[in-house]
């Protein structure tokens, strides 16, 4: 959808976290799928999550820099064919810094090491939920590509109100950081046949970046 009548405008959502439309153009957007299509090929590729509780993630997901697993980061796929996780491609590292440096006005003081890539078929969600399984506190960094969804942005008390809905379309980026790092969020909706379609995605990719505090 573009060419609306009031054009999308960078929004606040609660202090810290950043909702900036439009931040990757299409070329940009391009190069990220096909970059997203060869990390979701196997070794350590695209693959179903399960939690601990018997409940499986119904976006499948695929690791680079380290693999998270419910719930914890490791060097293998150790939930998925074992092998070595695909390195974290300075690229991506290099978004992360750029897109903290424009929402906030000052670069990370750490590199972005992790990405988690998550891949939304029409009827996908991602429960509430809080990204602790990281030893800093940098911002996560957020990119959307295809289809848009609704992106559920709520507090770090519970997975409960306040909470507030936004949508978050192809190209988007949203930054959480500061009193929101820890908040609780989800997908509780992909919105299916919405991304533009000269990108060519059925579904939903989502590059979340994070940073790890974790490696030596
Ligand atoms: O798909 C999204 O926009 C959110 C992904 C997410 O919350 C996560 O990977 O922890």
């Amino acid at each position: 959808m573009e060419g609306e009548l009031f054009p999308r405008e960078r929004t606040e959502i609660a202090p810290g976290a950043v909702h900036v439309p439009d931040w990757l153009d299409r070329g940009l957007q391009r190069e990220l799928l096909a970059a997203c299509r060869a990390w979701a090929r196997p070794p350590a590729g695209l693959r179903t999550v399960h939690t601990p509780g018997g409940g499986v993630m119904t976006a499948r997901q695929v690791c680079l820099g380290l693999h998270w697993y419910p719930y914890g980061y490791a060097r293998t796929a150790v939930d998925g064919d074992g092998a070595p996780v695909k390195p974290m491609p300075g690229r991506l590292a290099e978004l992360g810094r750029a897109a903290v440096a424009d929402v906030y006005g000052r670069p990370p003081e750490e590199e972005y090491d992790i990405a988690l890539v998550n891949f939304y078929e029409g009827d996908s969600r991602m429960g509430m939920h809080r990204d602790s399984d990281e030893k800093s506190a940098a911002p996560v960094v957020s990119l959307s590509l295809g289809d848009s969804c609704v992106f559920r942005f709520g507090n770090a008390a519970s997975r409960g109100r306040p909470y507030r809905d936004i949508e978050l379309r192809s190209g988007d980026l949203f930054v959480f950081g500061g009193p929101s790092r820890l908040a609780y969020h989800g997908v509780p909706k992909v919105l299916p046949g919405t991304g533009p379609p000269e990108l060519g995605l059925t579904g939903r990719l989502n590059i979340t970046l994070r940073v790890g505090g974790l490696l030596p």
